[in-house]
């Protein structure tokens, strides 16, 4: 392929510390939302119970021991030719209950020491800041983002640790995939740390969620974007050099025919899953037609003059964002299934994931075009890739020719893109080392180019070997993506 990818392009990978860090109780870490949720599979959905309970699998309490690791992986990612590493920083670690006054003095250090680790082998940090994972005790103690005081509690947190790493990080993300606040039990437990009622919860994403209150997921929004506003203003006050993105889990909706009902379902559903964010984050307001998705939802958002200027003066420099799969819209109830964030009718042109989810790395084009047409800004892709279920040869190596097959798709996918003009910042594939899924909890769904040696009942050496991918992605590198 020629050369389209720009000179300094950011490739690397991206993780996120709740499904790789493990050290849950370390350092004076706090608990954390994703401490009390089990274990769950494919057709078994994950639990959110009240506090630790006895007996249960909570795989963030070890995951993939990166705490204890982190020197090894970020060597592989080194070895990979990683310009860049997508990490994110957990609020526990640093604040225990989420709403000290002081941080936690072995928190800071424990991120320090990574972020250095990085510098040292030229890898640049790509920081979430929220990524998942609200201290417990801002879940339990305050409602989570539903509560207003959380706006504060976050800027002192995000101020914390941008002076703390000034000059090792540059690069942040505000809340990772803020959209997923439009959905029920995900978006309310993972987005909003709005936990369920009672001991032992499931979180279905297949079906409703009975405790939803969407008034509750439109405030926790609400207060998340000027929390992300207040943010970028203080980030370019402590360093100039900082540069600070959203982060929107990408819905691109195709119409699952030419009925000029489907073409309007589908207009509806990807405006209002990517541009009710996007919106709020690069243009600094609402989109104009807000209001009428508050009355189908029967919420109401009160945006004082005071917050309109919060939003106005606070927009991102980047536009980052997840990319997995489109999903079709139809009028006809008998096509719906479900995707990995919003509910969608199955698309018989595309094949699935085993986990259901369409690949379409065209559809990755569309989006780039779409969102680069709409904001000019830089944009970047820091989630993408295939969660499959790896075989361990005799001899150790893994064979992944699904992974590059998959991955390969979407460079050229980006590639197209920026031959039409869009400005790409950089590629940070999901687990660059396989990690638990957010979504189900499991081992056994892997992305990594790094293969961990453990399994859905948490068994393993937690040994770290080499897929195919890995050599193929460094050869990637090596080339800056002309050698496919
Ligand atoms: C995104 C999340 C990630 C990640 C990824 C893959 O929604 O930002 O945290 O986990 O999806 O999803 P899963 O882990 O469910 O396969």
């Amino acid at each position: 392929m020629a050369d389209v990818f720009p000179e300094g392009f950011l490739w690397g990978g991206a993780t996120a510390a709740n499904q790789c860090e493990g050290g849950y109780l370390e350092g004076g870490k706090g608990l954390s939302v994703p401490d009390v949720m089990t274990a769950g599979s494919v057709s078994e959905p994950r639990h959110v119970t009240d506090g630790v309970l006895p007996g249960r699998n909570y795989p963030s309490h070890e995951a993939v021991d990166m705490y204890h690791h982190y020197l090894d992986d970020i060597a592989l990612f080194a070895e990979m030719g990683f310009k860049c590493y997508r990490t994110s920083i957990n609020w526990a670690r640093i604040f225990p209950h989420g709403d000290e006054a002081e941080p936690n003095r072995e928190g800071i250090e424990f991120y320090r020491r990574v972020f250095s680790a990085c510098k040292a082998a030229g890898i640049e940090p790509l920081v979430t800041l929220s990524h998942y994972e609200l201290p417990l005790g801002l879940a339990r103690d305050y409602g989570g983002w539903a509560n207003r005081e959380l706006i504060d509690l976050f800027c002192h947190y995000a101020t914390t640790v941008m002076r703390a790493y000034k000059g090792l990080v540059r690069y942040w993300l505000t809340f990772n995939e803020i959209n997923c606040l439009l959905m029920g039990a995900f978006g309310n437990i993972m987005g909003g740390g709005i936990l369920p009622p009672g001991q032992d919860v499931a979180m279905d994403l297949s079906s409703g969620c009975d405790w939803d209150v969407p008034q509750r997921r439109f405030d926790a929004l609400h207060h998340q974007f000027l929390a992300s506003a207040k943010t970028v203003r203080a980030a370019h006050e402590i360093d100039p050099e900082n540069k600070v993105g959203c982060m929107i889990a990408a819905q691109v909706v195709y119409p699952y025919s030419c009925d000029p009902d489907d073409v309007l379902l589908a207009q509806r559903m990807e405006r209002t899953a990517n541009f009710y964010c996007g919106d709020v984050q690069v243009r600094g307001s609402y989109p104009a037609w807000a209001e009428s998705v508050w009355s189908q939802q029967h919420v109401h958002v009160d945006v004082s003059d005071e917050d309109a200027w919060t939003l106005e003066a606070g927009t991102v420099d980047f536009y980052s964002f997840s990319y997995y799969m489109s999903s079709t819209a139809s009028c006809d109830p008998k096509v719906a299934t479900s995707g990995n964030v919003f509910s969608a009718a199955r698309n018989p042109h595309l094949e699935q994931s085993d986990w259901g989810w369409a690949i379409d790395p065209k559809g990755l084009t569309y989006y780039l075009e779409e969102v680069y047409d709409r904001y000019r800004i830089p944009l970047f892709v820091v989630e993408n890739g295939l969660g499959a279920v790896d075989e361990v040869e005799p001899d150790g190596s893994i064979h992944d020719t699904y992974r590059i097959d998959y991955l390969r798709s979407h460079v050229e996918a980006m590639a197209a893109a920026i031959a039409d003009g869009v400005d790409l910042m950089g590629y940070t594939p999901w687990g660059c080392i396989d990690l638990v899924s957010a979504s189900t909890g499991e081992m056994r769904k892997r992305y990594g180019f790094i293969h961990v040696d453990k399994d859905n009942d948490g068994k393993g050496t937690l040994a770290r070997s080499r897929k195919d991918s890995f050599f193929w992605y460094k050869k990637l590198i090596e080339s800056n993506g002309s050698e496919l």
